[in-house]
């Protein structure tokens, strides 16, 4: 069992007893015990074995008792007779943001309430309300708070993270203390939502850093303070751990808490094969047969993530592969793909003006689109099927691309292509006729209406779509949005297969609610040779940043520079254009 497994039930001990009303001095031991296991260096496992448990901080006598059991047998006699008398689901309360282990407590003994379902009756028939201290603002506040935990199941879209991680890191790199700071975790591995945040910072000061960031304005609760980690919540209940490392653990530490653990499994066997240990300290020699007992080898010396890496034979890896997924075995090899980066990105293959549903003019979009340095951006209205979003008929894309063609006359230094998202009808077939399509330099084909959206019609539509000959790429083929709608059921093998087949692009939408194509499927698309367009969808110019988001994810699958379309000069597009024509007539 691993420290912070151990940890983990020690912290659900101390929340338990908590919400029965245990407080003091007697609740911050069980507390502390739990942070002390989760930070001590060594497994305690080892440390029992060698008969050393109460040498720990914070460690007496019964804590020493109560971690034999669980090594032994994975819980202890407290620990079950808590979950015994405390309902199962009660822990789930004290997730929604507002509600503590005392309002929780509360809540359980005065209302009978003990899951979500039963806190969002009684914060919606009053019963909440009426409860002392609480009143009709906190329960409303409650009622909004279960809502959020279940739109994203506990988890932070990354939209919301990522401002959030940069403005803590700052607040963090304002302190005189503090040599670098970073994020780790899910958030810098890429991933489309995160459980929580983890922040890392290098200091010879851990203790001021830290109290001084628990502290701050934005910490709506502390959970642990240490000498190596705090753990807050922010105010949108969100929680935030940060740990303090000195400048020569900093890469090691880096390494270890982006994670992912599987990933950290696999690198900590490699070194072992290797005669080294690798941890969040450091990588260090293994005693030999031969060493005197209790002489520790000083760590390898590691400036970067990179000097971790090679140490143990591999290319570096960037964060967005480390899923253990095969990016170790292409790293032995130096078989590692050349991931695209942000600063590949020559144009925007999709967006809105306010013909349709955006809600900036062309010339705005496309100045903004100049001020980012892109060499070209296809406006892509939706067609006349799409009334909500006001899509455009054959007239009046004719008028637009009259507009488009004055402001490129005007000499802009981003080209707009006249493009079109073509809604997908039921039957398969496209929203516009062909000749008007055939007037546009860039058609985006999708499905955006609600009817049937059983698999194999979706599949088909889709399918049918990417055979047209005038279409160049399939939008946001999934229809994913993160935390709120599952992808449709696609056959997402078949779609993929029908794009390699006729050269059509499939394209990854990188708005941070949708990220579809999702990273898994954009990886077997680029395996099979199907191109990816990485575009925006802007509805807005301020979208147009979601680029790197979009790329981000892109490299979560794998995809390289030269699969991606909009990595092309404008000229190179056009070319594989009129290729992609030439071929498919
Ligand atoms: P999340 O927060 O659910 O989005 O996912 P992560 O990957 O950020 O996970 P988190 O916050 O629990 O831990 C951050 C990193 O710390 C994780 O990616 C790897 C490392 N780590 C945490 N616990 C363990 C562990 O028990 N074993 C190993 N090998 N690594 C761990
Ligand atoms: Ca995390
Ligand atoms: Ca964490």
């Amino acid at each position: 069992m691993t420290n912070a497994e151990l940890a983990a039930r020690f912290h659900e001990m101390a929340a338990l007893l908590e919400l029965k009303g245990l407080a003091g001095f007697k609740l911050r031991a069980y507390q502390r015990a739990a942070q002390s296991i989760e930070e001590h260096p060594e497994p305690l496992s080892e440390v029992h074995r060698r008969g050393g448990l109460e040498t720990v901080r914070g460690i007496g006598e019964s804590f020493a008792r109560k971690i034999e059991e669980i090594l032994q047998t994975g819980t202890c006699r407290l620990l079950e007779e808590l979950r015994a008398e405390l309902p199962p689901a009660i822990l789930q309360l004290m997730r929604v943001p507002g509600v503590g282990p005392k309002s929780a407590a509360m809540i359980w003994r005065e209302l009978g309430v003990s899951d979500l379902d039963g806190l969002e009756d009684a914060a919606g028939d009053g019963r909440l309300a009426a409860l002392r201290g609480w009143g009709s603002k906190r329960a409303a506040a409650v009622l909004a708070g279960i809502e959020g935990v279940r739109r994203w199941g506990g988890r932070t879209p990354i939209a919301t993270a990522l401002p959030l991680a940069q403005g803590l890191l700052s607040v963090l790199r304002g302190h005189v203390g503090v040599v670098a700071a970073a994020y780790a975790g899910s958030l810098r591995r890429g991933l489309e939502t995160v459980g929580d945040l983890d922040l890392l910072v290098s200091t010879l000061r851990p203790r001021e850093v830290l109290d001084a960031f628990a502290a701050g304005p934005f910490v709506s609760e502390v959970l642990a303070l240490g000498d190596t980690k705090a753990s807050v919540r922010v105010r949108d209940g969100f929680q935030v751990d940060v740990r303090a490392v000195a400048p020569e653990q900093y890469a090691a530490a880096l390494l270890y808490f982006t994670g992912s653990k599987e990933h950290n499994v696999r690198l900590r066997e490699l070194a072992k094969s290797r005669g080294l240990r690798l941890n969040e300290y450091g990588l260090t020699c293994l005693p030999g047969a031969e060493d005197p007992p209790g002489l520790e080898a000083p760590p390898l010396a590691a400036r970067s993530e990179a000097e971790l890496y090679a140490a143990l034979g591999l290319e570096y890896i960037p964060p967005e592969l480390r899923e253990d997924t095969g990016e170790i075995e292409a790293a032995a090899g130096s078989r590692l793909p050349e991931l695209v980066d942000p600063a590949d990105i020559r144009g925007d293959l999709h967006t809105h003006t306010d013909w349709s549903d955006g809600r900036d003019p062309a010339a705005v979009l496309a100045g903004a689109a100049a001020a980012r340095g892109l060499e070209y951006l296809a406006i892509t209205d939706h067609s006349r099927s799409l009334a909500f979003a006001r899509g455009l008929t054959s007239e009046r894309l004719a008028s637009q691309a009259e507009d488009i063609d004055a402001l490129n006359r005007g000499g802009g230094r981003c080209r707009i292509l006249r493009g079109c998202e073509v809604e997908v009808l039921a039957g398969g077939e496209l929203d516009l006729p062909d000749e008007v399509l055939r007037r546009l330099d860039w058609v985006v084909a999708a499905v955006h209406t609600p009817s049937r959206r059983d698999g194999p019609d979706l599949t088909a539509r889709l399918v049918g779509a990417a055979r047209h000959p005038l279409v160049d790429v399939i939008a946001h083929p999934t229809g994913r949005i993160i935390g709120a709608r599952q992808p449709y059921e696609l056959d997402s093998e078949a779609l993929i297969a029908a794009a390699a087949e006729t050269g059509t692009a499939l394209e990854l939408n990188a708005s941070p609610h949708r990220l579809d194509v999702p990273p898994p499927m954009a990886r077997r698309a680029v395996g099979a040779g199907v191109k990816i367009a990485i575009s925006t969808d802007a509805h807005d110019h301020r979208n147009l940043g979601d680029m790197e988001m979009g790329v981000w994810s892109a490299r979560r699958g794998w995809v390289r520079r030269e699969d991606v379309l909009n990595a092309l000069s404008l000229e190179q597009l056009l070319e594989w254009r009129r290729r992609r024509l030439a071929r498919s007539r």
